[in-house]
């Protein structure tokens, strides 16, 4: 990331500039901010400010689950789809390294003492954890800005806990179905008043962590329980069609049965 001031005539400048784009030797730079400023009235120049962050050349390194029905392919995390959105919607390129959860290898285990995914390289050192690298490439590439203002980051943030609940529930009248309908009727009474994103109208970081926990919900309890959202909650069914048909999502979204196979042991346990 660096910072180039530049100080324009005030007649030629107009906030109509949206994109700057040149080449250094190795690495695009992009503008990513530009900041107007007048010193005061009587003083004929203004300043302009362009932030710009670096767009790596080489493709970012990523592991990944790897499917467990089919060979060579992407497996079924919502955390991993949650970076590789980010990645995605931010147009970086990366290269996925798909790693057998079932039977990790060394090099992972050497890189993920925790033996978990997602893990991303950045700087040359990996990162782990899927909170800790959506904020990181926020950070190293702003653009597009996908972060979601604080007060409403945590927003549908009980849904997973509670799905997950009552697929491994064997009891019917031990609350865990209701729970999450509570859960999923108050994100849908919130959307209706200030969606259709979480952040409104413009999709953020926020919708690419819950969308992909809405995929395997759909599809495990689906399978599990022959449970389905109520059509009453027609806001948090629009909200999940949205999401679930975006191109990104598509491109990185887990197989059907690959989600099947990844549930059956907390089904089974
Ligand atoms: N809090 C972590 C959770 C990551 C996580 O639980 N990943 C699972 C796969 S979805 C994993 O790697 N589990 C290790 C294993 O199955 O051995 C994050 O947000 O990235």
């Amino acid at each position: 990331m660096s910072t180039t001031k530049m100080t324009p005539s005030a007649a030629g400048l107009s906030a109509t500039i949206k994109h700057l784009s040149c080449l250094s030797s190795s690495r695009t730079f992009f503008a990513t901010s530009i900041r107007l400023t007048r010193p005061g009235i009587g003083k004929r120049a203004r300043s302009l400010t362009v932030t710009m962050s670096s767009k790596p050349s080489d493709p970012l390194e990523v592991c990944a689950k790897a499917s467990l029905t089919k060979p060579k392919k992407l497996g079924d995390c919502p955390f991993t789809q949650r970076v590789l959105l980010t990645l995605e919607e931010k147009n970086l390129p990366y290269d996925l390294k798909l790693v057998d959860l079932a039977n990790k290898p060394e090099w992972f285990l050497k890189v993920s003492p925790e033996g978990k995914v997602p893990l991303i390289k950045l700087d040359e050192k990996w990162i782990p954890d899927s909170d800790v690298i959506t904020q990181a490439l926020e950070e190293k590439f702003p653009e597009p800005p996908l972060a979601t203002p604080p007060e409403k980051a945590s927003i549908g943030s009980k849904i997973f806990s509670t799905f997950i609940g009552f697929l491994k529930s064997k009891d019917p009248s031990d609350g865990s179905e209701q729970a999450l309908l509570d859960e999923l009727t108050a994100f849908n009474d919130y959307l209706k008043e200030n969606g259709p994103f979480i952040n409104g109208d413009k999709v953020s970081a926020a919708d690419f962590s819950l969308g992909p926990k809405l995929y395997h919900l759909e599809i495990a309890l689906g399978h599990y329980k022959k449970w389905s959202i109520p059509d009453s909650l027609s806001h948090l069914k629009t909200y999940m069609k949205t999401i679930f048909s975006m191109d990104s999502f598509v491109k990185t979204r887990a197989q059907t049965e690959d989600v099947i196979e990844g549930w059956r042991p907390k089904v089974m346990g």
